[in-house]
């Protein structure tokens, strides 16, 4: 028995309904990402085919080599996103600075950070990425969006979601009312709701963590780990399955849906100076903010991400999300063990 067919589209607009004081600008807005994240999806699906693969022979702010279609996506985004008169500004984890609109062009008033394609180093793998979004109020007045209007605590996001190209393309996104997924039905070329009102099962069945760095862990954060394995004698409990991919969407995907955490804790390599890798703006941010409205919590394991008030555009941050009970445990042993 099939159930009703609700296109994103569909879904957005009734989204809306609910908000009266909604112009369709917002709505518009998400329709603009449903439809980059569609031309995305095709470019990853043709990568292995088209001979895409393999370095643009740039690197990003980040240093790391961009792979084509990390361009690519950046470029759909960008492109889909400058000329409608709906962004005062964007952030993308492919750009050093704040992306202005185009001279001539309307502001409006949201802004729109985003990684166009997270995970890229498992491209060549076939190993799923992703894309993130995340979408906030303007914070200036007029004229063109600021570094200020896009360095906002992800507390005050409007909306946040994530596409995840694997076997098949799921856009995931929350205004704040509930968590919905959408499943790409690529005959068609639509988005079709596959997980309305999704919520993180109360009983987790993952953790997901790179073992590979526990040298550089923190005390807290080892023992931490003995404990979701079931091995801390103090405290017992049935040991959780290891599931990495080392693609954050995926693996944030996955515990969203099974139940479990993910966490990428700080690195102490240089004890004096320990940092995080993730990126808080247009990863920990916007992927908080829909563990949040799932039901669950993520932290940088002794504040809420949601209250980090980004101090730069590419601020990484240690991250720990999924289950609210798994993380605050992970907060538990880091204050008491550091
Ligand atoms: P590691 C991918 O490069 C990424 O930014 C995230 O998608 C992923 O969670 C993390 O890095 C994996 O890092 O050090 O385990 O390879």
């Amino acid at each position: 028995m099939n159930g009703e067919i609700i296109t994103i589209e569909r879904h957005i607009l009734e989204q809306q309904r609910a908000h009266p004081e909604a112009t369709g600008v917002f709505t518009n807005l998400l329709y603009d990402i449903a439809l980059a994240a569609k031309i995305i999806a095709r470019e990853v699906s043709r990568a292995g085919l088209v001979q895409i693969l393999g370095r643009a022979g740039t690197v990003n702010v980040q240093g790391e080599a961009q792979m084509k279609l990390d361009v690519f996506a950046n470029q759909t985004i960008i492109r889909m996103n400058s000329y409608t008169g709906r962004l005062a500004v964007m952030a993308s984890e492919e750009e050093p600075h704040i992306i202005p609109i185009p001279e001539g062009y309307p502001t409006g008033r949201y802004v729109l950070v985003f990684d166009p394609l997270d995970g890229s180093s498992n491209i060549d793998v076939n190993a799923s990425i992703g894309t993130i979004f995340g979408i906030y109020r303007r914070k200036t007045s007029g004229g063109p969006g600021t570094v200020e209007d896009c360095l906002q605590p992800g507390r005050d996001l409007v909306a946040a979601g994530y596409v995840i190209y694997g076997s098949s393309t799921m856009l995931v996104y929350t205004t704040g009312s509930g968590v919905h997924g959408f499943t790409l039905d690529p005959s068609v070329g639509e988005f079709l709701l596959s997980h309305p009102n999704i919520r993180i099962p109360t009983e987790p069945k993952y953790y997901s963590a790179n073992q590979g760095n526990e040298r550089y862990w923190s005390e807290g954060v080892r023992r931490y780990t003995r404990w979701l394995q079931g091995l801390d004698e103090e405290d017992p409990r049935k040991p959780l399955s290891a599931r990495y991919i080392g693609s954050l969407v995926a693996d944030f995907h996955r515990n969203l849906l099974e139940g479990g955490i993910f966490y990428y804790p700080l690195d102490y390599k240089d004890p004096g100076k320990p940092k995080g890798k993730l990126r808080l703006l247009y990863e920990a941010a916007p992927l908080a903010f829909i563990a949040h409205h799932a039901g669950g919590y993520a932290s940088d394991g002794r504040r809420p991400i949601l209250e980090i008030v980004p101090e730069s555009l590419h601020q990484r941050t240690a991250l720990f999300i999924g289950n609210r009970d798994l993380v605050e445990k992970a907060e538990e042993f880091i204050a008491r063990y550091g």
